[in-house]
């Protein structure tokens, strides 16, 4: 379904072939199509017919198995010899300039010096921004672990320092999924202000804990951010948590085909009213093979949801030296309604 659907977009754009390389560097695109992240090989998908995985002999029985494709080839040095008696007639080559380094740009430009070469980045994002159902199963799957991990994390709150927390977040994604899907941060007290604080070896501090990450399953990510708050909050705490909370809330609620982006965020920062300048980044992004994706959830946005777009909402709230708040959900864009793919409970947990 997926190449079908892409086949589609490159006859659209007239473009003959595309071609997917992991060879001089991974191109998320190769994972995307072929289930499998397999070193040093080519996809080459016609605008017709069938597509070709071209590879070493390393990948090539588990490409066989895994991949799907229906021809497998194992590729004769020089490597873009091989490739371009495979693009044969192809005068039009789609790549994507967005991950291919200039040296294989030119590798490629000598082996076929006659095609022409277009960049299918924005037609690769396009495609990728509508999950199909398979994706969709993989991505709520990524979720849920997610989930039973911040339920493990507070159950039983015995962590001394931040890393013990990030430590256990990466044990569990990987023993329940496949890997964390970025580096998890925990960030407590004041240093919970810089959003890409990781955390570290001193001990947990008193007050907002900002608890970030997200797992991998078989390629696909979640990410989720819940806060939590070690010790007692004040009043003051709770209301400006709640705040969030429901600025968060109304913006997933608002989540339908049909609205642009940039028309939550506005409802965010209203809600925020003076903390508006308090939020500091971006209100999402799209997450898939890739934890950053389509489509692009900021206020300068020009994108309109859709069908099939899965995306976090993540608003937060930080005050330089003191304390850090976020909230974030993965969401998924169904009709006329947003579902909530991430489910860990946002009353604010107290340990
Ligand atoms: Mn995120």
């Amino acid at each position: 379904m997926k190449i079908k659907r892409f086949q589609s977009l490159l006859a659209d754009s007239r473009i003959d072939a595309a071609l997917i390389s992991n060879f001089f560097a991974r191109d998320p695109n190769f994972l995307y199509f072929s289930g499998m992240d397999a070193e040093s090989s080519f996809l080459i998908i016609p605008k017709k017919g069938n597509s070709t995985f071209l590879t070493s002999a390393l990948e090539h029985e588990r490409a066989k198995k895994e991949s799907g494709f229906p021809s497998v080839r194992i590729f004769k040095k020089p490597v873009y010899k091989s490739l371009s008696k495979l693009v044969g007639r192809a005068k039009v080559i789609g790549i994507n300039m967005q991950s291919m380094p200039i040296a294989e740009y030119k590798h490629l430009k000598k082996a076929l010096p006659k095609a022409q070469f277009k960049d299918i980045s924005v037609i690769l994002s396009k495609q990728r921004r509508h999950k199909e159902a398979d994706e969709i199963e993989k991505i709520r799957k990524a979720c849920s672990i997610a989930d039973q991990i911040f339920a493990s994390i507070v159950k039983d709150f015995r962590w001394k320092t931040e890393e013990d927390i990030r430590k256990f977040i990466i044990r569990e994604a990987g023993r329940l999924g496949s890997g964390i899907s970025f580096e998890p941060i925990a960030a407590s007290g004041k240093m919970a202000s810089m959003p890409h604080y990781r955390g570290t070896n001193a001990k947990i501090r008193k007050g907002f804990l900002v608890l970030d990450f997200g797992v991998d399953f078989h390629g696909y990510k979640s990410d989720i951010t819940r806060t939590i708050y070690v010790g007692k909050p004040s009043k003051a705490e709770y209301a400006l948590y709640d705040m969030l909370l429901l600025a968060q809330e109304e913006a997933i609620k608002d989540a339908k085909a049909g609205k642009r982006v940039s028309e939550l965020m506005e409802g965010v920062q209203k809600k925020l009213g003076k903390y508006k300048k308090n939020f500091i980044h971006s209100l999402g992004h799209g997450i898939g093979v890739e934890i950053h994706e389509g489509p692009a959830v900021s206020v300068n946005s020009k994108d309109i949801l859709s069908e099939g777009d899965v995306f976090t909402i993540e608003p937060g709230i930080y005050l330089k030296g003191r304390l850090g708040i976020r909230i974030e959900d993965d969401i998924l864009i169904k009709g006329k309604k947003s579902i909530v793919l991430t489910k860990s409970t946002k009353k604010l947990v107290t340990v």
